[in-house]
């Protein structure tokens, strides 16, 4: 009697655990792919303007999210995204479609892809763009099938001599892709650009976990239609979960101009780069492909993990980069989310941002990439304050007067005077975040903190401080770049936390630092010493809204600091969708 009890409760209990792991695994992990029922077809009469970007890629109205296919073709950009056509949060998920010449002013078109075969009908998730041989585009995406397991889909444009490329057909053959048993059919997906290899293959990636292991699973082809997996992923890293929207691509060792996806050869290095669903952020490494083992082996000057290079340290996901054949740079887009409640998205009419498109490309140094917006945002510069040799000296600042900051380009460029102030950097802030938090911007220092204080109310009842901070350390001196968000608003509910990231400069021997900060009604987008350490930022201010907006330069430090020249650009408008 007493064992029966023993047994029922042992396998009541097993299931409890049972039930609660195929709920953590399916559920809670995928936080992107969260299903508010009721609130899928709530389309907004009146989109709300208040918190809006002006130049800031986004839609009329509803959800955005990743960044889908991006590609140059016949002197046009095209880019595709994750969308929600009736409404402002997650779900029935679209491949949507604008078109430029800039890469700044946007024509919007009919989506690209929905949901209508068996192989796609639960979604049209990421993917991405190829040119094939014959400048014929494709796009690689993942679908999500009437069982809902993740399958790989090939599209192609319907009409190559529509210079927009509007209509794609999904060939019935589709799937062309689908995981096999030793893959979980729920973590499979995001499919990259192809690469060409030596051997006239065909190759992709495709994200996945294994238990806590993360991993890119490649495929081959010689058609880019019939698909064989490889013995072994491109690569992989243990516990760190699943890899989502992975990115694989050549970077010349010299110079800053970008290559082909498919170029290889003892001019280049590679970078790999994941989305971790874990963290919600992504890391990415340098390193070398071998490509007659089709194996990548990251260079041991980063980790591969969660306490990796990041392309961003602030709210950016999901990214994607593209070769600009008509520029000769590799472009890189990222989706930065709302950090307002989903009640606010709702009320809004509209969720979710690209942050501004950047070119990126190997530091000179070899370890990590320098990231700067592309130059035809500064076509959209207008007004100007242009302020020169200003001393700051402990807890001073001044105010930046005459333009509408509320969406402007500033640049700045900061003269440290000495380092003698400067505080002992402690080994055990090895997360600049942590530091960020535990020093924001009124916390007082020795070296900083100095910098921007943004969105600000005439009041600073609410502003959000963009700063640098300089410790002594035994070997090399440490510069952290940070955003302190904690005062960006008034309003309750919203996520505001504080991101920040190391800056890999010589600051004894340049004695400056260089600072890029984009502000545009929502998002604030930092781009420390020449675009070395970036952080995105979205903020959601009471006061501080419009002409309300406030610019002000600050240092709280003791030792005393010389803007040596700020410029601040009002920015114009350009067409968006
Ligand atoms: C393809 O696009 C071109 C250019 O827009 C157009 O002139 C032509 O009629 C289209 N062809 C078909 C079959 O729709
Ligand atoms: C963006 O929103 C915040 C606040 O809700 C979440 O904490 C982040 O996880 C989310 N980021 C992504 C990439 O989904």
């Amino acid at each position: 009697m007493m064992e029966n009890r023993k047994l029922a409760l042992f396998l009541f209990n097993f299931l409890v655990w049972f039930l609660f792991s195929l709920l953590v695994r399916d559920g809670v992990v995928e936080a992107s792919h969260v299903v508010y029922e009721e609130l899928q077809s709530i389309s907004p009469s009146i989109v709300s303007s208040k918190h809006r970007t002006g130049f800031h890629f986004q839609p009329q109205r509803n959800w955005l999210n990743d960044p889908n296919g991006p590609m140059y073709y016949n002197g046009i950009y095209h880019l595709f995204y994750q969308y929600n056509p009736k409404g402002a949060v997650w779900g029935n998920i679209v491949w949507a479609h604008s078109v430029s010449t800039d890469l700044i002013n946007w024509t919007p078109l009919e989506p690209a892809l929905t949901p209508t075969k068996p192989f796609d009908i639960n979604g049209c998730w990421s993917g991405s763009a190829t040119i094939l041989p014959g400048n014929k585009p494709v796009i690689f995406y993942t679908g999500v099938d009437s069982n809902n397991i993740q399958v790989q889909n090939l599209a192609f444009p319907k009409n190559l001599s529509d210079p927009y490329l509007i209509e794609w057909i999904k060939p019935d053959y589709n799937p062309v892709i689908i995981p096999d048993e030793s893959i979980e059919p729920s973590k499979f997906r995001d499919p990259t650009t192809g690469w060409f290899g030596h051997d006239n293959h065909w190759r992709v990636i495709i994200g996945s976990r294994h238990n806590h292991r993360g991993m890119a699973i490649m495929y081959r082809s010689k058609d880019f239609v019939h698909w064989i997996k490889a013995k072994h992923p491109l690569h992989s890293a243990s516990n760190t979960g699943m890899w989502e929207c992975p990115d694989f691509y050549p970077v010349s060792l010299h110079g800053n101009t970008g290559v082909d996806t498919s170029q290889y050869g003892d001019g280049f290095k590679h970078v790999l780069k994941n989305s971790l669903d874990v963290t919600r952020y992504e890391y990415y490494t340098v390193g070398t492909y071998y490509r007659e083992k089709d194996r990548y082996v990251p260079d041991m000057t980063s980790a591969d993990d969660q306490s990796g290079l990041r392309y961003d340290y602030g709210n950016f996901y999901a990214s994607k980069t593209f070769y600009d054949s008509g520029k000769n740079r590799r472009i890189l887009w990222g989706w930065s989310n709302e950090t307002d409640s989903v009640q606010d998205d709702v009320a809004k009419g509209w969720s979710g941002i690209q942050a501004i498109p950047r070119a990126l490309w190997l530091d000179e140094k070899g370890q990590q990439l320098v990231i700067w917006p592309v130059e035809e945002v500064e076509n959209l510069r207008g007004k100007l304050v242009h302020i020169k040799n200003k001393e700051l000296k402990y807890g001073e600042m001044f105010e930046v007067q005459g333009i509408m900051s509320s969406q402007a380009d500033v640049e700045v460029s900061f003269e440290v005077t000495g380092l003698e102030k400067a505080e002992i950097y402690d080994p055990t802030w090895e997360d600049p975040q942590v530091l960020c938090g535990e020093k924001g911007a009124s916390v007082k220092g020795g070296v900083g903190p100095f910098g921007l204080l943004v969105m600000a109310s005439s009041g600073l009842q609410e502003q959000t401080g963009v700063l640098f901070r300089v410790f002594k350390a035994p070997n090399k001196d440490v510069v952290l770049l940070c955003h302190d968000a904690t005062k960006s608003t008034l309003k309750g509910g919203v996520f505001k936390p504080n991101f920040a990231g190391y800056v890999d400069v010589d600051i004894r021997k340049t004695g400056k630092l260089s600072l890029r900060t984009l502000i545009d009604g929502s998002v604030i987008e930092s781009f420390g010493a020449g675009g070395r350490t970036c952080i995105t930022s979205r903020v959601y201010p009471t006061l501080a809204v419009g002409n309300n907006a406030h610019l002000y330069v600050f240092n709280n430090g003791q030792q005393k600091i010389k803007v040596s020249h700020l410029k601040a650009w009002e920015m114009v408008r350009p067409t968006m969708n």
